[in-house]
């Protein structure tokens, strides 16, 4: 596989109509999970990827793990609790302003994962291991589970690509900053937006964090500037890489994920750097033109119109 990814997945309510819920009466119901995105939108530009994760033994868990794997993803290390629930997270839509995010996830079975839960032979499978902020805030198993993932994936010399995914609604700013600062110091690639990596390193330009996260095991950092593109930074090298034109945002959430996919796919197929920032762009501007977190991650044919690659 190329790459494997871990952590929660949760079905995803979005409003019919904006508002406050109090007031929404309809729901589209689909997915979201910023590793699953991930997964999902790599296997749409062509790569074979897995996600492992735990969900409820119930009605949502199959939905979750059903679209994922329709999507190409290998679910086979999905483990299906009888005692824990699946998460749902709701959206609250508000013209002009990102999404409002209500989640329902506390005690769910994802939260339940534990360091002796994790499938070495599995893990050992791909050659990039991808992994986000979000899985150490939902429980303190889960934080040792990240650290276990992250020593064996050491051990095998797999890369270990981070993004810090802060999620405020999860955990205190001090605990973010102080765990997923020693998480991204220990990954190979780190993929921060700006504002995060402010909170990671107290750095406030994009060279300075860069430079500071380039302190410890990491080899390369992208920090995420949006519209404005991306700036890269290795040992030796760095460059602003500018971003792509979107004329109507329709939702924000979704587009680090399609950045981290782009930019994963650019290694993967050998480019440089430089290249694999230009693909992160363009896959995290697909992802704005829709309300859902996947449903605009492109196809490697709408990168690449001239591909012989067969759609998957
Ligand atoms: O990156 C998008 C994610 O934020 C969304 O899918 C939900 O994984 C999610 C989370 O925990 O916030």
């Amino acid at each position: 596989m190329d790459l494997i990814t871990i952590g929660e997945s949760m079905v995803l309510f979005t409003p019919h109509t904006s508002g406050p819920l109090r007031f929404t009466n309809t729901f589209h119901k689909t997915i979201g999970g910023a590793e699953s995105n991930v997964a999902i939108a790599l296997s749409r530009l062509g790569h074979q990827t897995g996600w492992i994760s735990h969900l409820g033994d119930d009605e949502f868990g199959l939905y979750v793990r059903n679209y994922i794997r329709g999507e190409g993803v290998d679910t086979s290390a999905v483990r299906f609790d009888k005692h824990f629930p699946t998460s749902v997270f709701f959206k609250e839509i508000n013209p002009g302003q990102d999404p409002k995010i209500y989640y329902y996830r506390k005690g769910s079975a994802a939260s339940q994962m534990t360091p002796e839960n994790v499938d070495e032979n599995y893990l050992s499978k791909a050659k990039f291991i991808h992994l986000t902020g979000i899985t150490p805030a939902i429980s303190e198993s889960c934080r040792r589970t990240i650290y276990k993932v992250i020593d064996i994936a050491k051990e095998n010399k797999q890369t270990v690509v981070f993004d810090p995914n802060i999620r405020l609604k999860l955990w205190s700013k001090e605990e973010a900053t102080v765990v997923l600062g020693d998480i991204a110091r220990r990954c190979d690639i780190v993929l921060p937006g700006l504002e995060e990596g402010t909170l990671l390193t107290g750095e406030k330009s994009t060279g300075e964090i860069a430079s500071s996260l380039l302190q410890g095991d990491t080899k390369v950092v992208v920090v995420k500037r949006g519209e404005a593109g991306a700036y890269f930074a290795t040992k030796d090298d760095s460059a602003y890489i500018t971003g792509e034109k979107v004329s109507k945002v329709m939702d924000t959430a979704g587009a680090g994920d399609g950045f981290a996919a782009g930019f994963l796919s650019g290694l993967i197929r050998g480019r440089g750097y430089r290249e694999a920032v230009e693909l992160g762009n363009q896959v995290g501007a697909h992802a704005l033109t829709v309300t859902g977190d996947v449903e605009g991650y492109p196809y490697w044919s709408q990168i690449a119109p001239d591909t012989k690659e067969i759609l998957r």
